[in-house]
Formats: C-alpha cells, structure tokens, sequence
C-alpha cells in the first residue's frame, strides 16, 4: 500500500486523446476511461484533441468538459499527429500518455504504462506484435503494418517492432523537445517521434497489449499507406 505522501508525491498523468468524427464512441469511451484512471492513485486530466470534425463530435467533447476533462478544437482537419502535438504542449502532466478514441488499445494498460515510466522509460509503447500480444486486425492491415514496420527498421535504423500503434506513454520533460521537431503532421507522425527519440538516445520500451480493432477507421490502406511510404523515404532523403 502507498503512504499518502507518496500519492502526493505521484506525478499528474494527462491522457490524451485525438479526435476526428469520433460522434459515435466518444461519450462512452470517456467514461470508459475515468473509470479506469479513478482507479489510478495519479491524479489525472483528459485531453479531448479535436480538429476539422465535420460530425456531432465537438459539441459532445464540449458537452463532456469538466474539471478532469478538458478540450481543443480546431475548425480545420490537422492530422493525428498535430492533434497530439498541440494537446501534449498544454498537457499539465508530467507523465503523458495518448490511445485511440476507439479504445482499440485496453485502457487496463495504462497502470503498466506509468508504471514503467516511473521506472527508467522516457517512452513506453504498445506493440501488437511482441510476444505476450493479443492482436485482431483486418489481415490486409496486419500486412501493411508489418512490412512497413519492416520497412522503417531496415530504412531508418529503428529497432521497434510496431511503430503505429496508437498507444503511447512518454515523461513530458524529456520529450516534448523531440515532439516539436517532428514535422509530420498526420499518420506519419508516430514513426518519425520514434526514430527521433531513438536517435537522441531516450529509452524507449515496448509492452505487449491487447488490441481490438474497431471496424471503423479514419485510415484509408490504400491512401494514406501510399503517403506513409512517400514521407518515410523523403525523411530518409533528407535526416539519412
Ligand atoms: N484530431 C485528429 N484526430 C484524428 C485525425 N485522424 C484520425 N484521428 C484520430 O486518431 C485515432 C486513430 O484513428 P483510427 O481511425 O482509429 O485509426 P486506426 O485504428 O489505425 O484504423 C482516432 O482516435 C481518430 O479519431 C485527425 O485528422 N485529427
Ligand atoms: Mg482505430
């Protein structure tokens, strides 16, 4: 059991989470979520991080606001990556995490997340492809994410075994340098933080989850796997 001083002591943990027309599983994954993280002895925050929906989702994100709860919106369609970008930089935690607002990734993970963070990790990742992994994915995305993963290891020098999983923890601090540097904006973000940190030298542990992937997705396979590769081999060309 932990003493009160320590739970004083416990660093703030924001929970982030990027949104676009999310109108269908937002208010049931928010409440999903502060069930999960009232269980937590960190005091919390949610970043609701929308942009350019064109759906019901800002008025429920505003409708949802609280003092656990906050929101950012913005009219124009930003990307993923810069959703979380401008919420991790208003973030008032010092332990950061961002997941799906699909909750395809357990929020049970969280504990071990900020577990390991408070250990030595700079950045904590779910990978669905490590041992201890329980995946279901669509197998044409499980394809697409497996040779690309394959790809950016051989390309870029990573040594991670899924870099798109949208499920990942980080200490503020030490890596809010890295994430304004990174400048793509939108599917790509993900693996260019990661090959960032990773030439910079912050520990980057993965943890095995649990994902389910919900039917509904914003990534077009064929579009948006064509604009991954296109900005993987432009930022080869230009960081070597
Ligand atoms: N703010 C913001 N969030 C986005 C954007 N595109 C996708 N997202 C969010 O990113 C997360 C992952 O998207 P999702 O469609 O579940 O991708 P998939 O699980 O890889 O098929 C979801 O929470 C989306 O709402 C965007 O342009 N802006
Ligand atoms: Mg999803």
């Amino acid at each position: 059991m932990r003493g009160e001083l320590d739970v004083m002591d416990m660093e703030k943990v924001s929970v982030i989470l990027p949104v676009y027309n999310e109108e269908k599983v937002l208010e049931k994954t928010i409440k999903t979520l502060s069930k999960t993280l009232d269980k937590i002895p960190n005091d919390y925050e949610i970043i609701i991080s929308e942009d350019g929906s064109t759906d019901k989702t800002p008025q429920i994100a505003r409708s949802l606001r609280s003092k656990k709860i906050r929101t950012i919106h913005n009219g124009k369609r930003t990307g993923k990556g810069a959703a979380i970008r401008n919420a991790a930089n208003c973030a008032k935690g010092e332990l950061i995490i961002f997941m799906d607002a699909d909750l395809a990734s357990h929020p049970n993970h969280i504990k071990e997340l900020i577990r390991l963070l408070e250990k030595d990790a700079a950045i904590v990742i779910g990978s669905r492809y490590i041992k201890g992994a329980k995946t279901m994915r669509a197998p044409l995305r499980y394809l697409a994410s497996k040779s690309f993963n394959f790809l950016v290891n051989f390309t870029l020098n990573s040594k991670l075994s899924d870099h798109q999983c949208g499920f990942k923890a980080f200490k503020k601090n030490l890596v809010i340098p890295v994430i304004n540097e990174v400048e793509n904006e939108k599917w790509f973000w993900d693996t260019e933080f990661l090959v960032r940190a990773q030439r910079k030298g912050l520990n980057v542990i993965e943890v095995p989850i649990e994902w389910k992937e919900a039917r509904d997705s914003k990534f077009n396979l064929i579009h948006d796997t064509i604009h991954m590769t296109h900005r993987l081999i432009h930022f080869k060309l230009k960081h070597r």
